[in-house]
């Protein structure tokens, strides 16, 4: 593919909730533009942008898809990011890279929490939006009905530059109210039958018309007078108003499209070329220090890693927008973010899994950087002496945790690795040992996540995970306090083992651990089997006296023992501390202590009761409430065994709109009869005698 002009160049990134429609109309764009043979459809599995295999089983984006095509004389490069709300943090990295955002609507449903989501990003990166509402084939539905739904959820001068001509199975195409004609489509070849408006819409599109003419009057004071004068607006001063109007913000039109049918692709793609923002008209790269960013090819380069995808075979490949400067194939560049130096072998536009190759990019331009080095998801090329530190959206946190085994015995390293390679294009996934239940942990967004994850990681990496509620980290103490022996002799020809102990056990406050204590006076045990000892209880304390947990928040003073000039080791004092240990813990009312989290939930004013009362029957204790406009956020104390599955409940209850972030804060005493039945399944090992 050729270079542009940067004027030439539009980024436009489709997004909206699971299911409205984005790929499609993506899809009937490239079909419109002869970018593509045929029109892809997500149904059928032929989607350019929906390519990856689990994205077609599935039928739903998981991965921003891109891609790169000429249409009149420009340069459009579409970012279809995912709807659905485990995958929207790669659709809200990918909005870094456009600039303008197409919020795609189904007429079959009210705004939801996923579209909001991807708006109020648009909005933090000051973003030019326009509303494509789709679906309005479909029964009972209503363009006034969305407007309605979007005057709701969203803060915006809403303009509506078309009208549905028929709706349900009689939806023909539109109303275009500034070219003031009819489009009507035939069949889903994209080509309208262009018409004057039908007699039944006269009256409706006249006063369409007219409140769209008065809106986009407003935002330009000449026009304004001119119209409040009475003068005719000419074509050419509507078209500047619109453009105008969105570039800066000021309004957002809502357009009529069916991407199945590729109704409205054809005129969304005019909008685009003739209306859309250059990378020119951006006002606003988010950076670290506040430092402007100019879309000047001559400037110091910055270029901005929003994505990775990491492949099995052609392993990774970064795609990247530069915001500044320029940059060509074969040559070295500075990654400012990892303070390395890679070298870019191919520069390649996109096209869904395809790689077109260019030679140099410069400002808008977005394309695909394969086999490089240490770059991931993020990162930043710029000048090594005038580093640029362009801003990033932070991964939210991750809501719900599985521990992973591999299904097949020896397949551990493949899982391992297949992890770490699904970690670099996905920051949302998170695996960690954890050192007291030794489990692999694998933290995500939650259930459809995991199983997505997991068949990925069986096709690309080879390996099948099981996925087991992770095991609560719980932990044993002591009430009491004990002085108690520990004995151990053996006699079994030959040498024999000897060693006798006097421990005295107390319990330490919350938090401090484990205490050793050398009380020993005249030599009863010589000094060199005392760590020994020490060793021993620490060894019985890992592995816990009732349920098998490690006991913690206890002193242990060895003051008195006996020895055997012969038949006295290290190994038999270890035994000694080890069994005196448990011993005297039994004595010292062991109970069992379990992590508590504290939990932020975000929850809509309608839900507060049932968050509340689910919190409460999962032995929560309510901390606090901050009310905010339409929202409350609940701070809570709920103990890790109650709420480890909690992102897929809070989702029910609040139609997906609650959110949650949680961090371990202290252990606490399990109630008894909980503790019992814990106790009850658990095994302790025994002392090796
Ligand atoms: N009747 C009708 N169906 C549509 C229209 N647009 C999309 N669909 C269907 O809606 C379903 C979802 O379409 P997609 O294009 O995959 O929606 P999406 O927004 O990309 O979905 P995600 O990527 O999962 O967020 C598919 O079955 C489409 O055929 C439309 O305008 N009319
Ligand atoms: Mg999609």
């Amino acid at each position: 593919m050729k270079r542009f002009e940067t004027d030439k160049i539009r980024n436009v990134a489709l997004a909206g909730q699971g299911g409205s429609g984005k790929t499609s109309l993506a899809e009937a764009m490239l079909f419109v533009s002869g970018a593509t043979k045929r029109l892809g459809k997500v149904d059928d599995q032929n989607s350019i942008l929906d390519y990856d295999p689990e994205e077609k089983s599935h039928r739903l984006t998981i991965s921003t898809g891109v891609a790169s095509f000429e249409h009149q004389k420009h340069k459009i490069t579409l970012l279809d990011t995912p709807g659905y709300d485990v995958f929207l943090f790669d659709g809200m990295g990918a909005l870094h890279a456009a600039e303008a955002v197409v919020l795609v609507a189904g007429a079959d449903s009210e705004v939801k929490f996923e579209a909001e989501k991807m708006w109020a990003q648009a909005q933090r990166l000051e973003l030019p939006r326009i509303v494509a509402v789709t679906k309005l084939d479909k029964e009972n539905t209503s363009f006034d009905k969305v407007m309605d739904s979007l005057a709701r959820h969203f803060e915006a001068n809403f303009v509506r530059t078309m009208l549905p001509i028929g709706s349900g199975s009689s939806f023909k195409g539109y109303v275009d109210l500034v070219k003031n004609k009819a489009f009507t489509f035939a069949d889903d070849s994209g080509k309208a039958q262009e018409g004057p408006i039908p007699a039944n819409l006269a009256d409706d599109a006249a006063a369409a018309r007219e409140a769209m003419i008065e809106s986009l009057v407003e935002t330009d004071e000449t026009l304004m007078e001119k119209f409040f004068d009475g003068k005719p607006i000419t074509d050419e001063e509507l078209a500047g108003a619109l453009r105008s109007g969105i570039v800066s913000g000021q309004i957002v039109p809502v357009v009529i499209a069916a991407g199945p049918k590729a109704v409205g692709a054809a005129s969304l793609l005019d909008l685009i070329v003739a209306s859309f923002p250059s990378p020119l008209d951006r006002k606003f790269v988010p950076t670290a220090d506040g430092a402007s960013i100019k879309a000047d090819d001559k400037a110091p380069l910055a270029a901005l890693v929003f994505k990775t995808i990491s492949d099995p075979f052609a392993g990774r490949l970064n795609l990247v927008r530069v915001y500044q400067g320029h940059l060509s194939a074969d040559s070295n560049y500075h990654n400012s973010t990892k303070d390395t130096d890679e070298r870019f072998g191919q520069v390649a536009a996109l096209f869904g899994k395809e790689l077109l190759p260019v030679g140099d990019a410069g400002p808008g331009d977005i394309f695909a950087l394969p086999k490089l080095k240490d770059t991931t998801t993020g990162d930043v090329f710029s000048d090594k002496k005038a580093p640029v530190k362009l801003s990033f959206t932070e991964p939210p946190e991750t809501l719900i945790s599985f521990a992973a085994f591999a299904k097949t015995k020896g397949d551990e390293d493949k899982l391992g690795q297949g992890l770490r390679k699904l970690q670099d294009e996905d920051l949302t996934l998170h695996a960690t040992r954890n050192e007291e239940t030794h489990e692999l942990i694998v933290s995500c967004m939650g259930k459809l996540h995991i199983d997505i994850l997991s068949e990925r990681m069986k096709r690309k990496y080879g390996a099948e995970m099981e996925l087991k509620t992770p095991k609560v980290p719980y932990r044993e103490t002591l009430k009491g306090s004990t002085k108690v022996q520990g004995r151990h002799k053996k006699q079994s020809g030959g040498r024999g083992q000897f060693a006798d102990t006097w421990i005295e056990i107390r319990p330490l406050p919350r938090g401090e651990g484990f205490k050793f204590v050398d009380k020993i006076v005249g030599g009863a045990i010589p000094r060199n089997f005392i760590p020994a000892v020490e060793a021993g209880i620490k060894d019985r304390m890992k592995k816990g006296v009732i349920a098998g947990y490690p006991v913690v928040d206890v002193e242990v003073a060895l003051y008195d023992g006996k020895y055997h000039d012969v038949d006295s080791s290290e190994m038999a004092f270890k035994i000694a501390g080890s069994i005196g240990f448990k011993k005297g813990a039994l004595e010292c009312k062991p109970i069992l202590l379990e992590p508590i989290e504290e939990i932020a939930v975000m929850v809509p004013d309608e839900n507060l009761g049932d968050v509340i009362g689910d919190l409460n029957s999962r032995r929560g204790r309510i901390l606090g409430m901050d009310p905010g406009k339409g929202w409350q956020s609940v701070r809570a104390l709920v103990p890790l065994a109650e709420i480890q599955e909690y992102a897929p409940d809070l989702r029910s209850m609040t139609s997906g709109r609650g959110t949650f972030t949680m961090k371990f804060d202290h252990y606490d005493e399990v109630p008894a009869h909980l503790a019992e039945k814990i106790i009850a399944g658990a095994t302790v090992e025994e002392d090796e005698e």
